[in-house]
């Protein structure tokens, strides 16, 4: 995708991105940051996942879907490789050979791997509990998470220490799609506590979630002040 034009050409540099998902969602906050980041033009229409209009687009219902003139897609980090296709300036996604594949490997490790435990394990068990638990935190779905956010808080520790970001010494796609699910966890008690044992991580996260795009791309109902 890196350098390729879509063919509807300059009048795509012209037209609003419409991004559709809940604001809530980390994934949603992501690729708000990033287009509030590169001055994108865009609005965000609040659906929840399996919307008539978000399956017309994702046909697995997952937020965010996007829309762009004539172009339609789903999955953040394609819609993310579009937009940075169509507005190049400045770069989120390293043009360089060697930045690059460390930024997708970032991106996928945080996509798949750090998403999974962090949200959909851990979070989700506070704030969405399944099953009998009469609305109560899932303490099964908690407790088996725990560990493992707080292996993935140590390799976090690790990889931001040198520079203050994931890959070199600025801001990419990586940090972005990282920083609304730190925030996320940070609400509850053993990742905020694993979050305060690490001070790289946390000086990172306070550093980039004071960004104007960090701010703007936050809903407030989990605006902190
Ligand atoms: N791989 C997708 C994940 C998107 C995702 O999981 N979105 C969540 C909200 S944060 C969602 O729509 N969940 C509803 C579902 O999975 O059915 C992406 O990067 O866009």
């Amino acid at each position: 995708m890196q350098g390729a034009r879509p063919t509807t050409g300059a009048r795509m540099h012209t037209e609003t991105v419409e991004l559709l998902g809940i604001p809530q969602s980390n994934f949603v906050r992501a690729v708000r940051m990033y287009c509030e980041e590169k001055n994108i033009r865009y609005e965000l229409t609040p659906l929840r996942p399996h919307a008539p209009e978000v399956l017309a687009i994702h046909p697995l219902g997952k937020v965010p879907a996007m829309r762009h003139g004539d172009v339609t897609l789903c999955e953040s980090k394609a819609i993310v490789a579009y937009l940075e296709a169509v507005f190049p300036e400045p770069p989120l996604l390293p043009r360089d050979l060697r930045a690059a594949a460390l930024c997708e490997q970032w991106i996928s490790m945080v996509n798949t791997s750090i998403d999974r435990t962090m949200v959909r394990d851990y979070a989700l068990g506070y704030l969405f509990p399944k099953g009998e638990s009469g609305g109560q935190p899932d303490r099964a779905a908690i407790d088996a998470a725990v560990p493992v956010l707080q292996a993935q808080v140590a390799v976090l520790e690790r990889a931001v220490a040198a520079t203050g970001h994931l890959v070199g010494d600025s801001l990419t796609y990586a940090d972005i799609v990282l920083l609304p699910i730190i925030d996320t966890v940070r609400n509850f008690p053993e990742a905020r506590a694993a979050i305060d044992a690490a001070p790289a991580l946390t000086a990172y996260f306070e550093r980039h979630a004071a960004r104007p795009s960090f701010r703007k791309a936050t809903p407030p109902s989990q605006a902190k002040e």
